[in-house]
């Protein structure tokens, strides 16, 4: 260990001192005596530079920056510093730990320094690499850092031993924090903005991809301006949530740059027509911290959000629910609130700008060329969902989704580290994404601008920035703790907020120049927006086809005149065969007839049936094909089409999976039905018919509890004709409507019944076998007709059988023809081979299955579990005696 400071005394020695406790073998520096808190700065981050070998660059940026910054609100001081440094020229010895050894990396480094502050600074390389910090210490010491490089002299004395020499990130974040008004590290200088941009963010050489000149925005807005944005962005929540007595301030306090940079520089959007469809997406995927994409959307100029509906914030009937809702707000793209979901969404947007823009961009008109942003929390990071549609995104390569990880630290419970070490961007660097990191995301706007500049420069890859920030940043007391998550600060914090950011206007007050800032992007967008309407003005001229295939698919959004007619029409002496098999030849009828229509399985192509045979595979090199190949991510697949869908460029989306594994996407299903998307959830082996596969395979309460979800519609259709009827229904809904059905098919074979038609399917039920004036009503759905069909066949009684292959639809039938079908009064057995639960409404006697299936031929299955006619036929007739409820439940299968 040497450990020699030189000259330095306060701030220097101190920092020293720390990383010499924490670390014990540290380096030697030869430092000048002067400007403590630049030196100190200095020091530490060469430290943390040093920690960080893979990206030395960024190590020595840092330093640059770190001096730049520590300069900026100090101009005589850092003329000073220039002057003596060029005097004095400091050395400083540093040991770098590097694994690669390029002596040409330092050689320019080194120049670089000299340079830009006239330093001479000698860099040895060692060749070994030893006692390599952890993310943890790291993080340590740029928080130290951070703090002394804020000019904050007042450290925290660290333990004597190694393991316990912690400095709270957050306690340091908070010294940073305390020290100094927000803005100072902004773009206050042309050169600090050039050196931040340069420098402070991080990109790991494994997430570079194929990359395009990078083109940092003009810094048009002055750092006051800037810093007057941010702020208003994090007081309105503040102010929101205190007045609502409800809410989330701290996320949108620390997202508020990004916000900010999104809005007022980065995107293009007209708050006057949201559903533009070149318009940059942007999804909140940590929807609990949706004041950020409230105050974003007013002070970007949505009628949507006034200053009177952020004042409602989360009242009855107010424009600004709990969490966003895109049914409820203009400008939210989709709902988020379950975590996770937000980031799967922005993958299916980005993968349909993809696709769309493949389909229609021709040279010299690029109809479609837009960005996806999302920001995310931890608690995405953590949910399943995202690394499903995070892997597929990296798979797919959509260099056009830019996703920032809003890494504060803190959820619910408290600090991640309870629950939360693995290394997030290791984690996407391995999906095939492009990872890079801000350091600063509280005040380094320049370095996100940087990021966002290198995030579009990667084309084929999307890109994850990771951004270090901290929840209610600005709160003296509650910064970086969970006490900032999901409370409002309270008036008092308000206020101590508003002293320690210096913010000295009041409550929902919001300055002249900062609407102005944002407007100018609104304004820009519009432009845009009429520029692209004059631009496909001259696609329809160059390419009229498609055009009109364009207008009417994607801007209309309208299915083409007797669109239906492609769907296959069958009769009774047609060959009867499984449902699944009816849904293929659906589904390659509609294809060519619908190039909107798009989808795919969850690795279950072959047994859903759901390729389409006149496109290919939607892969990184052919976005303009159609078939999705999801992987075994039912759940992403179901957030991915969710968002097809809500894209609003009139995508009819489509996936499948077996009827049993809708519970993986389950939420992704409700979200459908709640958040109005045209998702067509395709199910196929909807029973225990599937057979020897086993009760892990067997449906049983999955149809039943699918059909509590509102606004969804289910279909289990029983032949062909319905299938048809089915597919119908859905495209209609999901096009003309945007709202989701589920369709449950069977593995097996079914033969194709009397008077099933597209018409009866789409009544709900209908009566299959007619019968005037009924004596015992025989309810099935989808398999199970054909075999109510036979129970009544071998009654004496005067039988009436229907079909309903959706219980939804029928119950949107008039009253009069719904009493016509099912008159009161008249003993009615519902046969389903799924729980009875919900049959009460139309039946009096059921006939199901209570219990879990089992290991055995479908035949078998059915049979054992009492799917029979002769079953039937016993059950009818104890209705017609008058029994009533469950009559046949499954367990006499049981062994
Ligand atoms: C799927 C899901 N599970 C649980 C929750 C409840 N919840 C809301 S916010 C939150 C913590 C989120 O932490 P993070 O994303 O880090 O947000 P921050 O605390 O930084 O604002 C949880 C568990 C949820 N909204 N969604
Ligand atoms: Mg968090």
């Amino acid at each position: 260990m040497a450990f020699v400071p030189l000259g330095a005394a306060s701030a220097c020695g101190q920092a020293a001192t720390v990383l010499t406790l924490a670390y014990g073998d540290v380096f030697l520096i030869g430092m000048v005596k002067p400007m403590e808190p630049v030196a100190s700065a200095v020091l530490l981050l060469i430290f943390f530079g040093e920690c960080v070998h893979p990206v030395k660059y960024a190590a020595i940026a840092t330093i640059v920056t770190g001096v730049a910054m520590c300069s900026a609100d100090h101009v005589a001081v850092r003329d000073v510093c220039a002057r003596r440094m060029s005097r004095l020229r400091m050395q400083v010895g540093a040991r770098i730990s590097i694994t690669r050894h390029d002596m040409n990396e330092h050689l320019r480094l080194q120049q670089y320094l000299a340079e830009a502050f006239c330093l001479d600074i000698r860099l040895r390389p060692f060749p070994t690499v030893s006692n390599m910090p952890s993310t943890r210490q790291r993080n340590t010491v740029l928080a130290a850092a951070a703090t002394v490089s804020a000019g904050a002299l007042t450290f925290v004395a660290p333990p004597s031993t190694p393991s316990a020499a912690r400095i709270e990130p957050g306690v340091a974040a908070s010294h940073a924090a305390n020290s100094q008004p927000q803005g100072s590290f902004g773009a206050a200088t042309a050169g600090a903005a050039v050196l931040a941009a340069g420098c402070a963010v991080r990109t790991t050489a494994k997430g570079k991809g194929q990359r395009k000149a990078v083109k940092v925005a003009a810094v048009a807005t002055d750092t006051e301006v800037e810093t007057d944005c941010i702020n208003s962005i994090r007081f309105l929540a503040v102010d929101a949530v205190n007045k609502a007595n409800s809410g989330h301030p701290g996320a949108p306090m620390g997202q508020a740059p990004i916000g900010y940079l999104l809005f007022a520089e980065e995107m293009a959007y007209n708050p006057k027509d949201s559903t533009w469809c070149n318009r940059d997406r942007f999804v909140l995927s940590s929807g609990h911290g949706c004041m950020l994409q409230y105050s974003l959307l007013h002070l970007a100029g949505y009628d949507s959000v006034a200053m009177d509906d952020l004042k409602q914030f989360r009242q009855w009937g107010s424009k600004t629910p709990g969490h966003p809702e895109n049914f409820e707000t203009d400008g939210i793209e989709v709902t988020t609130g379950p975590l996770g979901m937000g980031i799967s969404n922005a993958v299916g947007l980005a993968a349909a700008e993809a696709h769309l823009a493949a389909a229609y961009n021709k040279p010299d008109f690029t109809l479609i060329d837009h960005y996806t942003y999302t920001i995310a929390g931890d608690g995405c990071m953590q949910e399943g969902i995202s690394h499903e549609a995070c892997a597929y995104a990296g798979h797919l390569g959509l260099g056009k989704l830019i996703a920032f990880y809003d890494d504060n630290g803190i959820t619910i419970d408290g600090h991640t580290d309870l629950s939360f070490t693995e290394d997030v961007g290791k984690r996407f660097e391995a999906y095939g994404w492009q990872v890079l990191v801000v350091d600063n995301g509280d005040k380094d706007v320049d370095a996100i601008r940087k990021a966002i500049a290198e995030a579009k420069a990667c084309t084929d890859k999307p890109t994850l920035i990771k951004v270090k920030t901290t929840i209610g940043f600005g709160s003296p007391n509650k910064a970086d703790s969970h006490d900032a998550h999901g409370a409002p600060l309270g008036a008092d914090e308000a206020e101590a907020t508003r002293k320690q950011l210096g913010w000295n206007y009041g409550e929902f007050e919001v300055p002249d120049h900062v609407y102005a800032a944002f407007k100018k992007q609104a304004d820009a967008g519009a432009e845009k927006q009429a520029a692209w309407d004059k631009l496909f003005a001259a696609y329809k001229e160059k390419e009229p086809e498609l055009a009109a295939q364009f207008e009417r698919a994607v801007l209309n959004r309208k299915l083409p005149d007797n669109w239906d007619e492609c769907l296959p029409k069958l009769t009774e002496e047609d060959k009867g065969k499984a449902t699944r098999l009816h849904s293929q030849d659906c589904l390659n009828a509609i294809a060519p007839v619908l190039p909107e229509f798009m989808g795919g399985s969850a690795d279950l192509a072959p047994s859903n049936m759901t390729l389409m045979k006149c496109t290919g595979d939607f892969l990184k090199d052919s976005y303009s094909e159609r078939n999705f190949r999801f992987g075994i991510r039912e759940f992403g697949m179901g957030a991915v089409c969710n968002a097809l869908s809500l894209d609003k460029t009139g995508i009819i989306p489509y996936c499948a999976t077996f009827t049993i594994f809708t519970d993986y996407m389950r939420s992704a299903i409700r979200i459908a039905a709640l958040s109005q998307a045209g998702t067509i959830f395709v199910t196929t082996h909807d029973s225990i018919a599937v057979g020897e596969d086993g009760p892990t395979h067997q449906p049983i309460e999955t149809i039943p509890s699918l059909r509590l979800i509102p606004d969804l519609t289910v279909m289990r259709p029983a032949d062909g004709n319905e299938t048809a009827g089915a597919y119908k229904y859905a495209v209609e809904r999901s096009k003309n409507e945007s709202r989701p059905t589920m369709m449950a098919f069977s593995r097996q074979a079914l033969p194709n019944l009397p008077n099933s038609s597209i018409e009866n399917t789409l009544k709900g039920a209908y009566e299959v076998v007619e019968c005037a004036d009924p004596e015992l009503i025989i309810i099935g759905t989808g398999s199970e007709v054909h075999i109510c069909i036979d129970a009544a066949k071998s009654m004496d009684q005067k039988v009436r059988v229907v079909s309903m292959p959706s219980v939804e639809v029928f119950r949107a039938q008039p009253d009069s023809y719904k009493e016509g079908l099912l008159p009161k009064g008249v003993p009615t057995l519902s046969v389903e081979a799924a729980c009875t639960s919900g049959w009460g409404e139309f039946s009096t006697g059921q006939v199901g299955i209570n219990v879990f299936g089992a290991s055995a031929p479908g035949g078998t299955c059915l049979e054992k579990f009492g799917f029979t006619a002769e079953n039937v036929k016993a059950c009818g007739e104890k209705c017609l005696k008058g029994e009533t409820g469950v009559l046949s439940d499954g367990t006499q299968g049981k062994h």
